[in-house]
């Protein structure tokens, strides 16, 4: 039987730990495992053939890393371990019923936007591992250890488009239920299943225990088979070997308890051994066996944000679009990115869940330009995108790049578009908007667009594509024109709730073309839309009375529990005020970001023209750090302690917080000065922080030093050496992070050694003058300017 047929219908195990087995087989620190697959094929055999004796029915190759960045010879690499493997099962006599399993690492980079690494030259770093391991013979490609859910898509992408084999991929998590990118499991689990993977489950963490409450989530929102692969244990260091503690009795017997919890697959990760495996085999297999169960959920999901479909009415911001907005046009003809994404973030601000985006403008390159848009809202907006277009390119391009399982404006009846749309949606997932239209147009009645959303759902069901995926478009049309369309459309809706325990959707404001005060119709239509049963309404969220139906409605309908959605939008609300009423300002303009909010939100652009126009303004630019920049930042790090703001918006903060700066830089540099002395800059080793100092060197060039900047991440050898070749006074050392104050504490006693005339000033986030005094600092200094004049005291000027 081939695996696809076993998975989720009988108990199927994997293999274990491969780290520890090869070091003690004598790999040493820092050599790559995979080249074992050239050099020591013997070991590798045993290390699988271990496994495949014990029981395991999916046994990984060696090939965790085996990816261009480490190898040029990928296909080399990944040929021989596929081999290896083979060699290993048969060895085993387990030809029959045990599988060989292309392993896939992460790369080893990150994706961009939080790294360089482009989405699709990701793809093709996995595409070249896949291709190597199908055509050598591989029987399922198991991707594991994905901590970035984006990177996890490029491979499965790779990995269909160059085989037809199964795929099983397997997540890292902290103990909170997030991976490091802050994707959650419900998010995670809808993209993959989006993506048609074969298989989902989590591995490595903290050890079996521990991975439990994330089984849970696991089994409460997938709808296929679960894998778990957990490390035995939490590894720790004794006499310079890694060492795990979770034994194999204890480790079975943990897994047992998972077996219990609905899962189908299981295995180990670092730490686990053969006889892990063997015990966990003895101890599941004859345990009753559940297959899985369709869930039925719909979630659209960004990087690390989840909407659920259903459970109440949600609000799609219909401003990314250029229909009839001149200023929105223009935007597009100009490239202006950030008009753009400002108009999301407004958005977003005002309370919408789902951002619609349309760029179609007859005149520019939409594709080029949906890709584009798609990526820049992604990287400084969590909310999820709904890709809406009728050029199919623009669509693949959206969708592919997409991250997450984005919503898709839309198909309709007619098979041409049906044939285009639905085989991209079947292949990158998504949640896919169906317009009750056909070949014949929009039908007049709710009985005509109820029988072209039959179509729909059964097309659906013919391109694989699950019906929770698809919502139906009621069609709201002007009763400016047709006074019954209002009727029509509200029993479309309540008939598709009704009649298939379907979704819905409107472009609410269509209801009112024509008409006055629009605002008033729409926003008792949306009312009844809602009270007949829409999940999804497209409107503008910074649009007072419709806000004020959506949280009255929700209210009302105990969808908003203690009314605290409606109480922190309107506890400031002036009674009579009622048609005007917005939740909150959404910007403190009105529309055009400050410094603070483009540096929090991460409009790079935006940063630097209003760091420009604060300073046009005649502001002094180290007050406008001080008073605007910094704090701004603070407001991100305070966030992403708390666990709000994850990594990717820390990193576009950072980058709007340098594109204000480059500005201070600009306007600073033509000033003439005489030159004081000459000082070192370096943030210390282990820490890439470098917007404080490079905040610094700017200030004491402004007073007149010579600044060597050293960059980040400065071993203290190289600090001490550049000390000594310039006879340099003061070195200026910064860190941001506790773990890095201790290279600033070897920096500091390497110069003393070596060069004990020195000064060296301390400062950085984390720096107090009670730890600059413990590290044998000469001073501490807090900002740019107190560091001026420590020098000045030095230099004696
Ligand atoms: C921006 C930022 C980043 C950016 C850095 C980009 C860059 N090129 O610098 C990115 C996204 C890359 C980043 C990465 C990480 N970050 Co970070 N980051 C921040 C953040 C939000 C702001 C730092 C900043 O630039 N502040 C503004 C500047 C102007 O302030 P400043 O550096 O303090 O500088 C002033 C003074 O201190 C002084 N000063 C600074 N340097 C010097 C030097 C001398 C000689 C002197 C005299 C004075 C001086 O003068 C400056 C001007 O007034 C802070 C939070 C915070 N509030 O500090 C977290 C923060 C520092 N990061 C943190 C963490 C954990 C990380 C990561 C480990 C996250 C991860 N999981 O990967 C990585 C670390 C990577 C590494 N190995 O270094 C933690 C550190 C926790 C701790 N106490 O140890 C913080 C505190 C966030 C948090 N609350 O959790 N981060």
């Amino acid at each position: 039987m081939t695996l696809k047929e076993r998975l989720g219908k009988e108990w199927l195990f994997c293999d274990g730990g491969t780290g520890t087995i090869l070091q003690e087989l004598g790999l040493k620190g820092g050599e790559l495992p995979e080249t074992w697959n050239l050099t020591r094929p013997d070991d590798i055999k045993v290390l699988n053939r271990g496994y495949f004796e014990a029981g395991s029915n999916i046994v990984n190759t060696n090939t965790f890393g085996a990816n261009k960045f480490k190898f040029n010879n990928v296909t080399e690499i990944v040929t021989a371990a596929v081999k290896l493997c083979q060699e290993a099962r048969h060895e085993a006599g387990r030809d029959d019923d045990a599988y060989v399993a292309l392993d896939l690492g992460p790369t080893g980079k990150l994706l961009a936007p939080m790294g360089d690494l482009a989405f699709n030259d990701a793809v093709e770093v996995f595409a070249e591992q896949v291709r190597a391991g199908a055509a050598a013979g591989a029987d399922v490609i198991v991707i594991e250890t994905m901590s970035d859910g984006y990177e996890a898509k490029a491979a499965v992408i790779a990995a269909h488009e160059n085989s037809d084999l199964p795929v099983i991929v397997t997540c890292v998590y902290d103990e909170t239920g997030k991976m490091l990118t802050g994707g959650g499991v419900e998010g995670t689990v809808a993209m993959l299943e989006g993506l048609k993977v074969d298989a989902i489950g989590v591995n490595c963490g903290f050890g079996p225990d521990k991975m439990i409450p994330i089984v849970k989530r696991l089994t409460e929102c997938c709808s296929l088979p679960i894998v778990v692969n957990p490390n035995a244990g939490l590894p720790r260091t004794e006499g310079g070997k890694t060492v795990f503690d979770v034994m194999p009795d204890e480790f079975s017997r943990i897994m047992a308890e998972i077996a219990a919890l609905g899962v189908h697959v299981m295995g180990g990760c670092c730490g686990t051994t053969p006889a892990h495996i063997k015990k966990l085999v003895e101890t599941v297999k004859p345990l009753p066996f559940t297959e899985p169960v369709r869930k039925h959920r719909t979630y659209v999901t960004s990087s690390s944000a989840c909407v659920e479909i259903g459970p109440k009415p949600v609000i799609i911001g219909e401003r990314i679009n250029p229909t009839g907005k001149k200023r929105f046009k223009q935007a597009l003809r100009d490239n202006d990115v950030d008009y753009i994404l400002t108009e999301g973030l407004n958005q977003e601000e005002a309370g919408a869940d789902i951002l619609d985006v349309n760029v179609g403008l007859p005149e520019i390159d939409e594709p080029a330009m949906m890709e584009n848009i798609v990526l820049s809202l992604q990287s400084v907006t969590t909310l999820p995108l709904q890709i809406d277009t009728t050029d199919i390119e623009a669509l693949e391009r959206g969708l592919r790049i997409y991250n997450g399982k984005p919503m898709i404006n839309s198909v309709n009846g007619k098979q041409e578009v049906i044939e285009a749309v639905m085989p991209l949606v079947a292949k990158y997932g998504g949640v896919l908007v169906g317009l009750p239209i056909d070949e014949e147009g929009i039908p007049e009645t709710s009985d005509g667009r109820i029988r072209v959303a039959r179509k729909i759902y059964e097309a659906a069901d013919r391109y694989g594509i699950p019906r929770e995926d698809i919502v139906i478009d009621g069609l709201a049309m002007t009763i400016s024109s047709d006074p019954g369309s209002a009727i029509t459309t509200l029993d479309t809706v309540r008939r598709i709730r009704d009649e298939f325990g379907g979704y819905s959707i409107l472009g609410v404001s269509n209801i009112s073309f024509g008409l006055p005060a629009r605002e008033l119709v729409n926003s008792h239509f949306l009312t009844m839309a809602m009270q007949n049963g829409l999940s999804c309404a497209i409107i503008n969220p910074c649009n007072g009375p419709m806000m004020v139906s959506y949280r009255s409605f929700l209210a009302l309908m105990n969808l908003d529990p203690q009314c605290s959605g409606f109480i922190s939008a309107y506890a400031d609300y002036v009674p009579g005020a009622a048609t005007t009423a917005t939740a909150k300002k959404t910007t403190s303009s009105g529309g055009t970001l400050s410094l603070g909010e483009a540096i929090e939100r991460g409009v790079t652009g935006r940063a630097a023209e209003a760091m420009k126009e604060e300073i046009d303004a005649g502001k002094e630019p180290l007050a406008v750090i001080n008073d605007e920049l910094i704090p701004a930042l603070d407001k991100v790090g305070k966030g992403f302690e708390a666990g709000t703001v994850f990594l990717p918006q820390l990193l576009m903060s950072a980058d709007a917080a340098k594109a204000a700066f480059d500005v201070v830089k600009q306007a600073l540099a033509g000033k003439p000065r005489t030159v004081k002395g000459k000082v070192i800059l370096a943030t210390v080793k282990g820490d890439i922080h470098d917007i404080g100092k490079n905040i610094v060197k700017v200030m004491l060039e402004n007073y007149g030093y010579d600044v060597i900047d050293l960059g980040k991440d400065v071993p203290p050898e190289v600090i001490v050496d550049a000390a000594i070749k310039d006879d340099i006074k003061v070195v200026g050392l910064s860190a941001l992070m506790t773990t890095t104050v201790v290279s600033m504490e070897e920096t500091i006693k390497l110069l003393r050694e070596k060069k004990p005339d020195t000064k060296v000033v301390v400062g950085g986030a984390v720096m107090t003058q009670e730890y600059a005094d413990q590290i044998g600092a000469d001073a501490y200094s807090k900002d740019a300017m107190q560091t001026v004049r420590y020098c000045d005291s030095v230099f004696g000027v």
